[in-house]
């Protein structure tokens, strides 16, 4: 998908990071920006500012917060679900995310953790309705992190 303004110019789309809180989507969203990870702070509201529209995990996690995602969504081209790799928790409905009309794209973070179980965190993307492509990264050791940057741009975002 790929809006056009009025003057027939290709505008170049956005994302929409979802995921439970503490996941690492704030400093995701930092490393892909190439920006300094040290001043990450809890986030309390939908974040317009940056490259990707950051949300509170709180929204993500509680049932009667995720119609305000579904409503961020509508400026978002894609959708970016962040999964913590030491996570064994799945905090998404089956198939949630096979409701969204965008591509959904999942991100297992902290994959430096030696915790990490990234078989684990593919299966509980996938069950939470992720059928694009999974990225692995740390934004600390910067692992997989210019490859999904670059996947983005490609897409037009
Ligand atoms: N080991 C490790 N920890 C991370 C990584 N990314 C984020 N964290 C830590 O995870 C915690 C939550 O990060 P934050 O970005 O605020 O998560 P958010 O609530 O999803 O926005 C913080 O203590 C981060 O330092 C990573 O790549 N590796
Ligand atoms: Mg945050």
């Amino acid at each position: 998908m790929q809006a056009v303004s009025h003057t027939g110019k290709a505008k170049r789309g956005r994302f929409l990071v979802l995921g439970g809180a503490g996941a690492g989507k704030t400093t995701l969203l930092r490393a892909l920006e190439d920006k300094d990870l040290t001043s990450v702070s809890k986030s309390q509201m939908i974040d317009y500012s940056g490259w990707g529209i950051d949300t509170p995990g709180e929204y993500s996690e509680m049932g009667h917060y995720r119609r305000v995602l579904l409503t961020a969504a509508f400026d978002a081209q894609l959708v970016l679900i962040v999964q913590d790799a030491t996570n064994e928790k799945l905090i998404f409905p089956p198939n949630y995310f096979l409701m969204f009309p965008q591509p959904t794209i999942g991100v297992v973070t902290k994959v430096d953790d030696p915790r990490a179980e990234l078989e684990r965190s593919r299966d509980l993307l996938a069950a939470a309705g992720v059928t694009g492509e999974i990225f692995c990264v740390s934004a600390f050791t910067g692992d997989g992190i210019s490859t999904l940057r670059d996947y983005l741009r490609r897409q037009n975002i």
